[in-house]
């Protein structure tokens, strides 16, 4: 993780800053070889009804896997997976596949649209891009005008076009932009960062014993990790642990399932660390030569025996011993997971510290088969000599106050919205949304609804009618993946190489790709200045430093300079590892410094009262969050959601599989179908993520199951600010079976 503060950057790095470079299941078969023209005389260049096939990266989740088209009389047919592409290889998920009704959905944005009507009454007119484009300037403008360009939140998440949008926000002078990793990954980047000065990769492939706490590879896919989990467990290379209150599909592959109580997670690592310590499973070499605060953790675990934690966390104390031991016995071809996903509990960065901790002490660290530094290839830059003006207020959010060993540059999204709703220091009254949809990924969608309501002005840029799109005052459509061309990419894992997304098929309707849309607007806002280039001499800066041309990738779709990972690297003499020491730090000095406990120490959790369950939320293999459960293709395979009960608190409150049931939490409730189950313990509920949309633009999923956010009460990790999404309470109750309801 680093410090990428939108306000210090260097003149070359401005606009060269990527955004974070980030690190399913259908395996379909795929030809190898390069390119493969269906005939000489069918080819042709995209759009003009040729017959071809292209590499290109999907972008229908954050994987950004490669793909090949199969474009024939000009209509995208195929999307296969690329197998020259080191992440992905020869799988394409069925969200991936899907990718072609990305471009043909009748649902889908296909003009720029202004509002007529009130807020929420769908009335909009068509507009063309002129005038879309103008009246979003003046909008912007007369925020700005009124209250300050500070006055205009921006908000944002990841994609390969993200970076022009940030420094559009930055152009225009708003210290205010936030960014999606406060809603999903933050607290696991600062308990890993902690530890090791930077966020590592785990070396799947080559391991013999893995821990994962709800890390659901096998639904919640993350390439190559998803891949190689299912070839390590197929071929019984390796053993998993896999700790989850619910009966996941990784749960079904495991070899051992650990029902563990929500929320508890820490209280079974320490227990863990206390047995590495206690029984002198640790690598003293690799501990002595390498770590600092062996002895303040060895202090603070000192009670944390596995009979403490078995209290806790509910997994027996024998079992906590054994997986310790084989744990041990494996490393360093070991490593417990750090999981994507870490939105979890307000005490979640001392979860995934104590993670880190216990990876550590074995000494697996960047070796074969544990936890592995990333490496990037740095790419060159177009060289612009501008500078985004200093922002003329303070961000709402002091990141230094609340949150300083987060990442100032993505922000906290639950303290944004906490400040906007209180027009704390200074009011927000326009809001810019890109690549986002808040009204889903945010907990408790009643307050996002009212926060939308606080604005004079709102922009959506998205490829579909979303649920925000539809409270916008303008929706700017933007070409999707599919028909534009981006910035080369830079990959980490399983090694560094290179990728570029390329223009497939012409636009299909009347979109622009973002890169052109900040254009547009930074001209009429007057600072054209930092968008005057194209994306072709982009790439070509890019691609310099490798002496490379964009056409270089063409046969593969991929380039490297190598065809492994490497190992080791930091385990050199004289290396420093980006921590306050220098070394591994068991007990951080950064957390320290900052007044948080060096060490974890775990916090008890309130017992999940009799008549009330915890709301644990998750994603779906078919799924990419709220954002293509309206796909015509994946629709099929899932059209509603309903609410995962165990069998036995059903029993009591007389519910049936399929019956209507009332959820109500502390800020909503909801009426869903009760999916009656034995795969989640007796005191949880598990309502999947995405359903529920609001907006009729949505033809498909307008109004079908229910929606977690909904639910979801405003939490957030105490050190990341990260959201901390299970920590929701609510009762079921039966309505009536389905028949009843829906007469
Ligand atoms: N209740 C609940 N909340 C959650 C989660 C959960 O499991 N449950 N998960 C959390 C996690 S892990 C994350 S990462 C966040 C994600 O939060 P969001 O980023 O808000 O998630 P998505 O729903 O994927 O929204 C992405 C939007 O981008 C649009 N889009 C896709 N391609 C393009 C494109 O090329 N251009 C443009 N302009 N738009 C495009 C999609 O249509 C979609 O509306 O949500 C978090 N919030
Ligand atoms: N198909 C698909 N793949 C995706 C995504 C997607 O939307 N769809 N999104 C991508 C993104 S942005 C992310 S962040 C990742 C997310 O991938 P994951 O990190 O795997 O997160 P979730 O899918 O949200 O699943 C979280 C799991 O944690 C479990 N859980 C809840 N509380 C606890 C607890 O206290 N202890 C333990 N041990 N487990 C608990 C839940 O039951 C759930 O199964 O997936 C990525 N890949
Ligand atoms: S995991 Fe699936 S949706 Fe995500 S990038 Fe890969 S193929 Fe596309
Ligand atoms: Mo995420």
């Amino acid at each position: 993780m680093s410090d990428n503060s939108r306000f210090s950057v260097t003149r070359r790095g401005f606009l060269g800053t990527s955004a974070c470079t980030l690190a399913g299941l259908t395996l379909t078969g795929c030809e190898s070889g390069g390119l493969r023209f269906f005939s000489d005389a069918e080819a042709s260049e995209p759009g003009a009804g040729g017959s071809y096939e292209k590499f290109s990266v999907c972008a229908n989740c954050v994987n950004k896997c490669g793909i090949k088209a199969k474009v024939v009389a000009g209509r995208l047919k195929k999307l296969d997976p690329n197998p020259h592409f080191p992440k992905s290889r020869s799988m394409l998920c069925a969200k991936g596949q899907a990718g072609v009704q990305v471009l043909y959905d009748k649902d889908r944005l296909k003009h720029p649209l202004i509002r007529t009507g009130p807020r929420g009454s769908g009335q909009f007119r068509q507009a063309s891009w002129e005038e879309a484009l103008d009246h979003v300037a003046e909008g912007l403008a007369k925020i700005r005008d009124k209250y300050g360009a500070s006055s205009v939140l921006f908000s944002s998440t990841e994609g390969l076009q993200e970076h022009f949008f940030r420094e559009f926000s930055a152009a225009f002078g708003s210290a205010n932009h936030v960014r999606h990793p406060s809603l999903c990954l933050a607290s696991g980047n600062v308990g890993f960062f902690s530890v090791f000065g930077t966020v590592p990769a785990f070396d799947v492939a080559n391991t013999q014993y893995m821990i994962f706490s709800g890390a659901n590879r096998l639904e919640s896919f993350i390439t190559p990790d998803t891949i190689d989990l299912v070839d390590v467990l197929e071929k019984k290379k390796a053993k998993l642990v896999y700790l989850d209150p619910r009966y996941t599909v990784t749960a079904s592959k495991a070899d051992t399932w650990l029902p563990i109580k929500p929320g508890t997670d820490l209280a079974f690592y320490l227990a863990l660390i206390h047995v590495l310590i206690t029984e002198e499973l640790y690598d003293k070499d690799f501990v002595a030569r390498y770590t600092i605060g062996f002895d303040e953790v060895a202090a603070g675990i000192a009670g944390n025996t596995p009979e403490w934690a078995e209290q806790e966390c509910g997994v027996p104390a024998r079992q906590i011993r054994e997986i310790a031991r084989e744990f041990a016995y494996h490393a360093p071809r070991s490593f417990i997971y750090k999981g994507r996903r870490t939105s979890w509990t307000t005490n979640d960065t001392p979860m995934r510290q104590a993670m880190a901790i216990a990876n550590a002490l074995v000494g697996n660290w960047d070796r074969e088969g544990g936890l592995v530094p990333k490496q990037s290839l740095r790419k060159g830059e177009v060289d612009l000599d501008v500078w985004p003006p200093l922002p003329d207020q303070d961000c709402i959010v002091s990141m230094e106050e609340k949150h300083p060993l987060a990442n100032a540059g993505d922000g906290t999204y639950l303290d944004f919205r906490e400040k906007v709703m209180l027009d704390e220091p200074y009011p927000i009254r326009g809001w810019f949304v890109y690549k986002q949809n808040p009204m889903h990924s945010l907990p408790d969608r009643g307050l996002t609804r009212r926060m939308i309501d606080k604005m004079e002005f709102v922009v959506v840029t998205d490829i579909m009618p979303t649920d925000t799109a539809w409270l916008a005052d303008v929706i700017l459509p933007e070409s999707s993946y599919l028909e534009r061309e981006d910035p080369v990419v830079g990959f980490q894992d399983p090694y560094p190489f290179l990728s570029m997304r390329n223009k497939v098929v012409d636009p299909v309707h009347d979109t622009k790709p973002n890169f052109e849309i900040m254009q547009e607007l930074s001209r009429r806002l007057g600072f054209p200045e930092f968008f005057d280039y194209k994306i072709k001499a982009m790439q070509r800066a890019q691609l310099e430093p490798f002496g490379l041309e964009p056409e270089s990738l063409e046969a593969t779709g991929m380039w490297s300079d190598r065809k492994e990972r490497t190992y080791g690297k930091s385990l050199k003499e004289g290396y420093r590892f980006r921590t306050p020491s220098g070394k591994i730090e068991l007990a951080s000095e950064r957390f320290r410094r900052r007044g948080y406990n060096p060490v974890p120490v775990y916090e008890p959790q309130d017992a999940i009262p009799g008549n009330q369950f915890k709301l644990l939320v998750g994603k779906n293999a078919y799924f990419t969050h709220a954002s293509n459960q309206n796909n015509p293709w994946l629709h099929e395979l899932m059209p509603d959601n309903g609410l995962w009960l165990n069998s036995k608190p059903a029993a009591q409150r007389g519910i049936s599989n399929g019956d209507i049931v009332r959820v109500k939490s502390a800020v909503g409730e909801v009426e869903v179908r009760a999916i009656v189950t034995e795969r989640i313990r007796p005191d949880c509920v598990h309502l999947p993520h995405g359903f529920d949309h609001i907006s009729p633009l949505m033809s498909r999923v307008h109004g079908a199951g229910a929606c977690d956010s909904d639910l979801l009460i405003s939490r957030e990790d105490h050190i990341s600010g990260n959201a901390a999404l299970h920590e929701t309470l609510v009762t079921v109750e039966r309505i009536g079976d389905g028949k009843e309801v829906h007469a």
